[in-house]
Parts: C-alpha cells; structure tokens; sequence
C-alpha cells in the first residue's frame, strides 16, 4: 500500500509492519531540517540520528493502536513521528559520555562521535521539541495529545526512569524497583504511543481504553525483558548497539534477578498478559496483538 487507507487485515503482519516502517521514514524524512537549515551541521546531526535505522516499533504501536480504533494512517502520522522524534533523542542522549558513553547505536557511530558531544546535545535538544511542534501541528483538534507526550517523557516517565537508572549504579534492585524503573524509562514512552494511537481513532469507552492501557504495560515491560535478554544473548554485530554492557557495568537487570530462563519465562508471560488485555477490542486489535509477539520474538 503505498499511501493511505487501512491495510487489508489479510496482510502478512512483516508485510504491514514494512510498509509502516517505509510510511514512517518518509514521514520523518519530510518533518526534520534539510540542507536548507540554518544551522546545517545540526540540521545533519538530527537527521543522522533518526533516520534510517531502528525497528520503529514505538511508531508501529502508533500505527497499530489508531487501527484498534479505525483510524485511516494519515491520521496517525505525526503521533507516530512524535513518539520516534523523542525515541531518538533520547537514544542520542543516553549514548553520551555522561550517561551510558557509547559509539554504537544502530549499527554506526552514536550521534557525539559521528559530530561531537556539543552537537549531539542540541541535536536531542531539538529533536525533543520538534516531536511537540510535529505533534500540536498534527492533532490540532486533540489539545491534550502534548499532555500526554510530555508526561511520559519527564520526571514521571522516560526522564525519571532514567535517574533512577543512574541512582540503582552499583546496588541491588528488587524485582518490583526494577519493574517500576522500566515502567519509567521505556515503558512510559510505550504507553504513550499506544494512547495516542488510539486518540487518532473513534473515540473508545472507558473500558476499552483501560484495556488498551494493561496492554501497554504488559507489552512494555516484554519489550525491557527481552532487551535485557538480548544484551546477553546477542551479539554487538546482530543488535546494532555494544552487547554485553549491562553485565560489563554490573547492573540490575531481569535476567540477573530472574536468570536467563526466569526473564524468558517472564517475557512468555507478558506476552499472555499482552494478548489477553486486547480481549475487549476484539478483531481491530490484531496488528497489536502480533506486535507483542514481535517485541518478545525478535533478535535484535
Ligand atoms: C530523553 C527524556 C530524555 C531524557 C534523557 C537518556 C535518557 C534521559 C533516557 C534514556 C531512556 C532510553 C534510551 C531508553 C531506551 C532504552 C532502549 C531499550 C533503547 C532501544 O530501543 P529500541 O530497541 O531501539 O526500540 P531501535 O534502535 O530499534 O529504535
């Protein structure tokens, strides 16, 4: 489908998946700066960062959660930009040396070593706000979408996980602190991309959009479980990114709280959790569905 309308529910889902992820690169491409910027070595920096790679599974979520609700994908566009915009920024972020000091995210040189630390600073800085202007341009008619962004990416949600990701350094977390920590730093942006997928849509009872609410939760934690699964089972080569950094930098992780076979156990569970939500959303819910599969199936 090369633009528009609702992709037949008899595709393939890596078929529906593909063509979302094209659909979303090219909305990227479109809402990020050209050569024409001002600050052009910026304008490359934020560019060099976002586009390109990545499994783009936070826009998929948009993209899936807006079909739970009936929603053409145009609609869906630039919730899906947003939530990808913010994902990159705070990858940049994390990749710098005062945080995790890493040069390999998606299988190139992170973002402060392809340019400098100056610049991937602004870089994630601007990103940032272009996902709220991207967002607010959007959905003029939805004046709380930007709430709902800007929640899951502050003290309450991505920001705060992140601290708390910084204080747990050298202690050991309990297995409920280490859920409530990714429920933080990657979950919240999960969330967010499901509820603002499904604001593109009809609008949902209160018992639909709880239902898509433990949905998120369950499959945002699958999604941390089995990244901490990847970081020791993957290789640096497969993921993109440096493998073995959490064991390398002695942290808390599930797989050593739960060992290997309690976080796949784990992850096998929270996908029944996952599937299990979507009960009151019936057929419209599928590419969800088949997207908790893919978090905990994939191998990278
Ligand atoms: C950005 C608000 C903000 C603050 C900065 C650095 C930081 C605070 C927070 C880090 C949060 C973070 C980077 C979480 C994500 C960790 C993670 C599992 C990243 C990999 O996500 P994938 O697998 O990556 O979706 P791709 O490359 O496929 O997009």
């Amino acid at each position: 489908m090369a633009s528009g309308g609702r992709a037949p529910l008899t595709m393939p889902f890596a078929a529906w998946a593909r063509e979302r992820q094209q659909r979303i690169e090219h909305v990227l491409e479109r809402v990020l700066p050209g050569d024409d910027a001002t600050a052009t070595r910026l304008a490359a920096a934020m560019r060099y960062a976002t586009l390109g790679g990545g499994k783009r599974v936070r826009p998929l979520l948009v993209y899936a959660a807006s079909e739970a609700g009936q929603a053409a994908p145009e609609r869906a566009d630039a919730c899906a930009a947003a939530v990808e915009l913010i994902h990159a920024y705070s990858l940049i972020h994390d990749d710098l040396p005062c945080m995790d000091d890493d040069s390999l995210r998606r299988g190139k040189p992170t973002c402060h070593i392809a340019f400098d630390v100056a610049t991937a600073l602004l870089a994630g800085d601007a990103l940032q706000s272009l996902a709220f202007a991207v967002l607010a341009r959007g959905l003029p008619d939805d004046a709380d979408a930007c709430g709902v962004l800007a929640e899951s990416v502050g003290v309450a949600g991505m920001a705060g996980g992140q601290q708390l990701d910084l204080d747990a350094a050298g202690t050991a977390l309990g297995a409920d602190s280490l859920a409530q920590l990714h429920m933080m730093k990657t979950g919240a942006l999960i969330r967010a991309s499901v509820r603002l997928g499904a604001r593109c849509g009809r609008a949902m009872s209160d018992h639909e959009t709880q239902a898509l609410d433990r949905y998120a939760r369950a499959a945002g934690l699958a999604f941390q479980v089995v990244d901490d699964i990847l970081d020791v089972e993957g290789s640096s080569a497969s993921l993109g990114k440096t493998a073995g950094k959490d064991a390398a930098q002695h942290k808390a992780t599930f797989v050593v709280l739960l060992g290997l076979a309690g976080a796949k156990a784990r992850a096998a569970e929270l996908r029944e959790e996952a599937h299990a939500a979507l009960a009151p959303l019936g057929a419209d819910a599928r590419r969800l569905s088949e997207l908790a599969d893919f978090l905990v199936l994939r191998n990278r």
